[in-house]
């Protein structure tokens, strides 16, 4: 177990998404996404925080099961002031592939490229001839490189949709070139980190195998030839071997989530394959086990409705347990939790949790096979899922929310508190206070 450490610093500053186009950003050490944090299982790791920014920021850990007072919300931290420092430390107790991001004034400063992404190495991981990271975001840009205000119609159909824009975005460049040596074999990391945006990877056709989501390896591999990737999830596929003089487009299909603008499908990158080289790639059959947390008849002992109502000040309102931002009852530490989260909207929700990784066990009804650890889940229209977490010994304050950023900030989000067996009266006193 080692420490590592890593600086930080957010600022404005100048980025060429294109030769010939260029955009006032906003992120980390001056390039997006941020520089990719790397450690393993067990490290802590120490994250100094400069913000040079005009405005206060704060970073959210997505995915890492961390204190909650390093989980970088403004119900546990104070912003970062301008021209203030601040250290993160936390252990990093699992492997996998995590992201951070800013989680102050988000629907800006993500917008802006407030992001980058955290690798959890194991030792015991499959051997890959090497690895790729894709962080996918999109702007929304005028022609000057500007982002767009846009105007009251087009601001509330960002407030119903989520920001979407047209430029596309593979590491914070527009239509890169990406090269791999034939007959590698890698491990693909996707980290969808745009606003609202869904990415449904496709290799123009060809089977690939899942082999990763939020919270690390599955049991075992999906092979598919697309995957829908939502706001605020991960999935890690095995990329290659190519022949050599093989292009891949790295493409997103249509994905209809109810939005008044209408996905097309979209090409983010160019894979070309070159020389081969010589595979030392070992991927076994069986990756990791994975005990499920709950069957299908455990009793639920929450509900989470996310909906959506009118609004006299906003025209649409986002909503978990029919409010916005809402305070949920606080759950105790070891106590299993079996919560039924639905979606009576007539559009997509990605699910988030903070802090803890969760197994979906049933979808609409009928149980899932192959458990995998989950922060992030999509919600499609009229649907219901039955989600299992067990709070562990790490009290405090978290959420829930929506990670389409428009929604979360239009309400689609809960607090809740995980409390120690003795704390439980006062808290639910508290609790009850935050309703009133
Ligand atoms: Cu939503």
């Amino acid at each position: 177990m080692n420490t590592v450490t890593y600086n930080l610093t957010a600022s404005a500053f100048e980025w060429k998404i294109a030769e010939t186009k260029t955009i006032k950003a906003r992120g980390f050490n001056k390039t997006i996404p941020g520089p990719v944090l790397k450690a393993s299982k067990g490290d802590t790791i120490i994250v100094k925080v400069k913000n040079e920014l005009t405005a206060p920021t704060i970073i959210h850990w997505h995915g890492v099961r961390l204190e909650a007072s390093m989980d970088g919300t403004s119900i546990t931290q104070q912003p970062i002031q301008p021209g203030k420092e601040f250290e993160d430390r936390f252990t990093l107790p699992d492997a996998g592939t995590f992201w951070y991001h800013s989680h102050h004034n988000e629907t800006e400063q993500m917008e802006k490229g407030m992001y980058g992404a955290l690798i959890v190495e194991d030792p015991a991981d499959p051997v890959f001839d090497g690895e790729k990271i894709f962080m996918i975001d999109d702007m929304k840009l005028n022609s000057n490189g500007s982002f767009k205000t846009g105007n009251p119609v087009t601001r509330w159909v960002e407030r119903h949709d989520g920001r979407e824009g047209d430029t596309l975005l593979i590491n914070g460049k527009e239509n890169p070139v990406i090269n791999i040596a034939g007959g590698q074999t890698e491990r693909w990391r996707f980290i969808n980190a745009s606003s609202a945006r869904y990415f449904q990877l496709y290799l123009g056709g060809r089977k690939f195998r899942i082999i990763g989501s939020d919270g690390g390896l599955m049991q075992k591999a999906e092979e598919t030839d697309r995957v829908l990737i939502v706001p605020g999830e991960r999935v890690d596929i095995i990329g290659g071997p190519f022949s050599e003089g093989e292009i891949i487009a790295i493409e997103s299909l249509p994905y209809n989530r109810m939005t008044f603008v209408k996905a097309k499908r979209r090409k983010y990158a160019t894979i070309i394959a070159g020389q081969p080289q010589p595979s030392v790639a070992v991927i076994p059959d069986s990756l990791r086990n994975i005990e499920s947390l709950a069957s299908t008849d455990t009793p639920v002992n929450r509900k989470v409705k996310l909906s959506v109502g009118p609004s006299l000040k906003h025209g649409i309102d986002f909503l978990v347990n029919g409010d916005v931002h809402t305070h949920d009852a606080p759950v105790e530490v070891g106590q299993l939790q079996v919560w039924e989260v639905s979606n009576t909207s007539l559009m997509d929700h990605p699910f988030h949790l903070h802090g803890f990784f969760f197994q979906v066990i049933e979808e609409n009804g009928k149980g899932v096979e192959n458990v995998k650890w989950k922060d992030t889940v999509n919600l499609p229209p009229r649907s219901k899922i039955r989600i299992a977490w067990m709070p562990d010994n790490r009290p405090g304050k978290w959420m829930y929310h929506c990670h389409i950023l428009e929604h979360h900030e239009a309400g689609m989000m809960a607090h809740f508190e995980v409390v120690s067996p003795a704390q439980v009266p006062a808290i639910s006193d508290h609790a009850l206070a935050c309703h009133n």
